[in-house]
């Protein structure tokens, strides 16, 4: 479908109704005349004018609005543009999209499509509309931060020169294909594509060992809470969560089901998770709900162990469910033993490699600060990178992956073998073209015949 061909869509593109103004958006080849309908009287591109927006039938006004209109292509979908700042009422809203929704060729927005414009109109590359939708999801600050990386063109913006660089070489292996005879092609274009090809594997392969420090930035730290019931892990998690997200109660075996609350701590993004207490039992629920903690536990990042610190009991084998995990002990309820007792029945003398030990008391607030602080820097050191992440997907990973892979096999080839190695430098220019969603191999013959001037 040509531009011109396409359907005009709005929607309104502000949050949750009532609001002080609701923002309705136009974007397409009618979106002029969607306005028009509304208030006759176009104002200057780019200027917010004030306008009396009426029912085309009855010449009711519907609302007093700002309108602006913004002419393509350089606006954000690369359409044309109309924005509508309503008065942030339901029936405001209602009324004005009723209106829109009665203009010929104008239609209700379908999810993320004024974005898939951009896209398809070369305004956003891939990674950007992820970064865009990382943007609006981001709950804390590095969160931001990366995301509005992503959509300014860090990755993109890198994956494109690799792959400007890849056509560069593989420019130079199909010339030695293609024009073998001729007398000014240099003899050996093999081996300067080789080196380029090595150089950009090393460049990918630098940017794929990075701890999956971006993934994990986008997704968060997942922190289970687990320990023997009773221990006062519900009472914890409403501490740290500071709201009554947990049921507790005097009564074991309280928790069932894995209850899940977002922190911010210092700006990283943690999931902090209750868990039922762990005991031998016969009900099946709470059978149910010990095998649902346990998984939890061993796929978190982190796992808080909680104990009584005065019961006996409180030497159930935290090992059991948590190998090979960063595994700390809380020791609770610190305000019900006497400073004798205190400090952790259960992880021992306390010796260089042993986890860390905290003394709490979730009901009073005793210690939480400097375990709430531990786990802020756990989550910092977790995520934080030295340099920006490129990689914060999963589709990225694979992609650049890919890339390298095909790579590696067109440097395992050498003279004589030309055409194997065009093979897999397309096959790597390919996958780099996914990770930004443009895929033209047409590029690979201009530069052929740009750079070497062959003049036929
Ligand atoms: N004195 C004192 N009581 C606490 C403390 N923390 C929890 N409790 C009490 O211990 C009991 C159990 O607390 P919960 O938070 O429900 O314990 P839980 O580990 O979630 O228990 P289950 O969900 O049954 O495994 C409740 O009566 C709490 O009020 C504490 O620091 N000091
Ligand atoms: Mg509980």
């Amino acid at each position: 479908m040509s531009a011109a061909d396409r359907p005009t869509i709005f929607a309104l593109s502000s949050g949750r109704l009532p609001a002080a103004i609701a923002v309705v958006r136009i974007s397409g080849p009618r979106a002029r005349f969607g306005l028009e309908t509304l208030a006759p009287k176009i104002p200057e591109p780019r200027r917010a004018a004030l306008r009396k927006l009426r029912n085309r039938a009855t010449k009711d006004v519907l609302d007093d609005a700002l309108v602006l209109w913004f002419p393509g292509p350089n606006t954000e979908t690369g359409e044309d543009m109309v924005e509508l700042h309503l008065h942030g009422g339901r029936a405001v809203v209602a009324a004005v999209i009723g209106e829109l929704g009665k203009v010929a060729e104008l239609r209700p927005a379908e999810p993320g499509e004024f974005t898939r414009r951009a896209f398809e109109n070369g305004r956003l590359d891939l990674t950007a509309v992820e970064g865009l939708a990382d943007l609006i999801f981001a709950e804390t600050e590095a969160q931001r931060a990366q995301a509005m990386r992503q959509f300014s063109g860090l990755l993109g913006g890198r994956a494109e020169s690799w792959r400007q660089r890849l056509i560069g070489a593989l420019a130079l292996v199909e010339a030695r294909i293609d024009f073998s005879d001729e007398a000014d092609v240099p003899e050996d274009l093999l081996s300067p594509a080789l080196h380029a090809a090595r150089e950009l594997l090393d460049e990918i392969e630098e940017t794929l060992r990075d701890e999956r420090r971006g993934e994990r930035l986008r997704e968060g730290l997942t922190v289970a809470i687990a320990g023997p019931t009773n221990a006062g892990k519900s009472s914890l998690l409403n501490r740290l969560a500071r709201r009554e997200a947990a049921i507790v109660s005097p009564h074991a075996g309280t928790t069932r089901d894995v209850i899940e609350v977002h922190l911010d701590l210092e700006g990283y993004p943690v999931t902090l998770l209750d868990t039922a207490g762990i005991r031998e039992s016969d009900d099946p629920v709470e059978q149910e709900g010990v095998r649902r903690a346990q998984a939890r536990a061993a796929a978190a990042d982190l796992v808080l162990w909680v104990v009584d610190a005065g019961a006996a009991d409180a030497n159930i084998d935290a090992r059991t469910i948590t190998r090979d995990k960063n595994l700390w002990f809380v020791s609770n309820k610190i305000d019900l033993v006497d400073s004798t007792q205190k400090s952790s029945s259960c992880a021992g003398e306390a010796s260089v490699g042993d986890p860390p030990v905290f003394d709490i008391s979730a009901t009073l607030g005793i210690g939480v600060e400097a375990l709430v602080a531990a786990v802020a820097d756990y989550a910092r050191r977790s995520l934080d990178t030295s340099e920006p992440a490129l990689v914060t997907r999963e589709r990225h990973r694979i992609a650049l992956q890919q890339a390298a892979e095909a790579l590696g096999r067109a440097l395992a080839e050498g003279p004589g073998r030309e055409d194997i190695v065009a093979e897999e430098l397309r096959l790597a220019t390919r996958a780099l073209g996914r990770l930004t969603g443009r895929v033209d191999v047409d590029d690979v013959l201009d530069v052929i015949f740009r750079d070497f001037c062959i003049g036929k």
